[in-house]
């Protein structure tokens, strides 16, 4: 039996690129679909402070500074999806970090063609996505939703 208690969170953004190339309705929609269930979304500009906190784990890699000027170039949409083992389940739909060598059929590997702009964020393990979902929102900005289909995704 489903239980609620089940549900997972991730946190995703779609990257500045993936703005640009107006590639968000398409984006949603991999993750509408498939069944998971949306309960934070912001456009926004990220702040340099932002950035470097989120990727706080690259810090002394050669390509931060970049990645960071990347991300707070233009806007991303910042999400958070819930629903039954999405962490990983978000991870196999955005595909592989480099999208030249990502599956086709998952969103780097259909849009992408290089490491450095690969369109999407998604968190990479459940503890992960705690952090990053408090990081990038308020809990007064995500909403508590059950949707009508509940019942037909689930045993
Ligand atoms: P992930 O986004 O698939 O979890 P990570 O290894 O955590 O991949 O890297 C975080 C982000 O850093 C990548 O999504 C990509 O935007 C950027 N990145 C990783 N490796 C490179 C690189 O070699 N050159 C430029 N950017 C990179």
């Amino acid at each position: 039996m489903f239980l609620e208690t089940d549900l997972e969170r991730t946190f995703l953004a779609i990257k500045p690129d993936g703005v640009q190339r107006g590639l968000v309705g398409e984006i949603i929609r991999r993750f509408e679909t498939k069944g998971f269930t949306l309960v934070g979304l912001k456009f926004m500009k990220v702040s340099k402070e932002l950035a470097e906190k989120h990727y706080d784990v690259h810090r002394e890699r050669p390509f931060f500074p970049g990645l960071v000027e990347f991300i707070i170039s233009s806007p991303v949409v910042a999400m958070v999806w819930e629903g039954e083992g999405v962490v990983a389940a978000a991870r196999k739909i955005i595909g592989a970090t480099n999208p030249l060598t990502a599956e086709p059929g998952t969103i780097r590997g259909d849009f992408g063609v290089n490491v450095g702009r690969n369109l999407i964020h998604g968190s990479d393990a459940q503890e992960t996505a705690q952090t990053e979902i408090a990081l990038w929102f308020k809990e007064e900005e995500l909403v508590a939703w059950q949707p009508h289909s509940a019942p037909w995704l689930s045993e």
